[in-house]
């Protein structure tokens, strides 16, 4: 943290959209000053923000639920506690910490979806560039008891992905309930979740196959840990040749991080008898249709998985901070954004983006 100013000044840069659809304006706009700050919140000195195709559905209003307007979107910081609200809890964070902020920017963290651990269904939860400002932005206000202290020793840069991408790839992964040496799938397998994905399950001894498309997003699969890649758009049979990857019976889990509804359709079916789709990915007006005589006769299971929890989130940046996973990233300037987004919608980013705050 050597050299960083942590002093607030009064204004900042953002990205900001105040109809659905866009445009996305890059624009000074004020920052919150810590006598403003409510207790429990903090306010974040942001670094680096990764780019997740979330932000574009929710720029777009891919979704049926609408986010504020206006919007400053955004939930892949990584920055510095700058000042804390009056009255926080004391021992949760300092001044000069290094945080993540992730898509669920709070929680009450007292009620049964809380206690259970599934922060993320809690019926209070606030989540970042969706019903509260996110991080595009130079200066966050976020939530002392949900910021994610990072360690030490991982750059700020890689940190960002993992806030959203690497934590949700991480419990998608252990919601499945595989075993070391069984078959996961990972679809979306080139995108940012995706190439995450092969990475976690890879460290946790599980046999990854990967579906995507194009030569550059098969060689990032292949370099980062994937066994087999299949491209879904030269696939003549895509049941078949995922079978036969996995030796004929098809793999043990799917988890469907890719962002078009065509990527929910076969998977159901080229699932190993028992075997689990998790669902990760949200295209607009996408449906899961399964057979319920096979899905009862197969044994089926279909799992929604929704970002991740506090410890979720504290495992996921530990296996980046030990090296077992590594975003592969370009790294662009904040006002870069709309044509990040233009990218994204062409399926033309192959890892992430991510946005230097301050370039
Ligand atoms: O908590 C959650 N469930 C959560 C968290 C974060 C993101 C869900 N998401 C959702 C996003 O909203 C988005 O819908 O996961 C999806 C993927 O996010 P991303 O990784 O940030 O998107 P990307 O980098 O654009 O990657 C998507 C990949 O999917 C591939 C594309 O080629 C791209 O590499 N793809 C597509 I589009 N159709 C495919 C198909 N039919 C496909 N891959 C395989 N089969
Ligand atoms: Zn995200």
């Amino acid at each position: 943290m050597a050299n960083v100013d942590l002093s607030v000044p009064q204004t900042q840069k953002v990205a900001i959209f105040d109809k659905v659809g866009g445009p996305v304006i890059v624009k000074e706009a004020p920052v919150v000053q810590q006598k403003d700050l409510k207790p429990g919140q903090v306010l974040v000195k942001n670094i680096y923000s990764g780019v997740c195709h979330t932000d574009l559905h929710v720029m777009l209003g891919d979704w049926p639920l609408p986010s504020k307007i206006p919007c400053i979107g955004g939930h892949e910081g990584a920055g510095y506690v700058v000042a804390v609200g009056d009255n926080t809890p004391e021992g949760l964070v300092k001044i000069g910490d290094p945080v993540g902020i992730k898509w669920l920017a709070d929680s009450c963290l007292s009620c049964e979806q809380c206690n259970k651990g599934y922060e993320s269904t809690c019926l209070d939860a606030k989540c970042s560039g969706f019903t509260v400002d996110g991080t595009y932005q130079q200066y966050v206000v976020s939530y002392a008891r949900h910021v994610t202290p990072l360690p030490p020793n991982l750059a700020l840069d890689l940190a960002a992905p993992i806030m959203c991408a690497g934590v949700t790839v991480w419990k998608a992964i252990k919601s499945a309930e595989l075993t070391a040496g069984e078959f996961i799938l990972i679809s979306g397998a080139g995108g940012g979740l995706g190439h995450l994905a092969i990475q976690y399950a890879k460290a946790i001894g599980l046999r990854v196959i990967a579906l995507d498309t194009g030569a550059e997003k098969k060689a990032l699969c292949l370099e980062v840990g994937a066994e087999a890649f299949v491209d879904f758009k030269e696939s003549k049979d895509l049941n078949e040749d995922i079978r036969a990857v996995t030796g004929g019976l098809g793999p043990h889990a799917a988890i469907v991080a890719a962002s078009s509804a065509e990527s929910y359709e076969q998977a159901l079916d080229y699932l190993r008898n028992g075997g689990a789709l998790v669902a990760v990915g949200l295209p607009r007006d996408a449906t899961i249709r399964a057979n319920v005589f096979f899905t009862v006769l197969r044994s089926l299971r279909i799992i929604g998985s929704y970002v991740g929890n506090r410890a979720d989130a504290i495992q996921a940046a530990d296996f980046a901070a030990r090296g077992l996973v590594k975003t592969t990233y370009t790294i662009k300037p904040l006002d870069q954004l709309p044509k990040v987004y233009e990218d994204l919608s062409k399926g033309a980013i192959t890892g992430r983006i991510v946005l230097d705050m301050w370039a």
